[in-house]
């Protein structure tokens, strides 16, 4: 079988707010790159912002990636929470979009809509997360495109334009040395 031929190109948000933020991004990119079945492509710059949900919670740091793989949905998921787990993700007994070292969300693969048990791809709150669309923004410019479909009625310049003032203020690129 001809691996190229069944390769799909896969948008995935990381997020940190526990330990080393920074450190736990870098490290799920480094996972993703080092994946036999994975094609590493580009990375957007990080961006630190205010968490969504719950405010008793650190600043979080979010960028997004995007690569080609070989992998079936389902066991890409695998392979994310796999990274998850190695960079100590705690699960059980935690609050709905509480504090974590490191969270990996499918946004895209390829253009398919999937909706499983474990899955629904696009990753259905895409639209009203800055700490998604500024990343997804900063790596689209990068590949040399200026928009992105992210659902049938709206593109990423349009969710951006429909953020609240508050959630832009809330959000910068981030300078480690800050
Ligand atoms: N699942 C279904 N679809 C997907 C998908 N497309 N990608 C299932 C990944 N997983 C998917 O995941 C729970 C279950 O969702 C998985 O077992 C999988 O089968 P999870 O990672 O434990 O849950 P989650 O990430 O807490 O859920 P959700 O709703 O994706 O939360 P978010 O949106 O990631 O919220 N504030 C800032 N500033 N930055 C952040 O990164 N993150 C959160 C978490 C809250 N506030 C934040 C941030
Ligand atoms: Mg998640």
């Amino acid at each position: 079988m001809n691996r190229q031929l069944n390769s799909v190109v896969c948008y995935v948000a990381l997020g940190s707010n526990l330990g080393v933020p920074e450190n736990h991004i870098a490290d799920g990119v480094k996972a993703l790159v080092d994946h036999s079945e994975i094609a590493f492509i580009n990375t957007s710059l990080p961006y630190q912002s205010k968490p969504h949900g719950p405010k008793n919670q650190p600043d979080y740091i979010n960028s997004v990636v995007v690569f080609k793989t070989t992998l079936a949905p389902e066991a890409l998921l695998d392979e994310l929470q796999e990274i998850e787990n190695k960079n100590g993700r705690i699960r059980e007994g935690v609050e709905r979009w509480g504090a974590r070292t490191l969270d990996l969300d499918l946004l895209f693969y390829g253009d398919e809509n999937i909706s499983t048990k474990r899955l629904t791809v696009p990753h259905p709150r895409i639209c009203q997360r800055a700490f998604v669309l500024y990343p997804l923004r900063d790596l689209v410019h990068k590949q040399g495109l200026q928009d992105l479909k992210i659902t049938e009625k709206a593109t990423l310049n349009d969710c951006i334009a429909m953020l609240s003032t508050e959630a832009k203020s809330e959000i910068k690129e981030c300078r480690i040395n800050d």
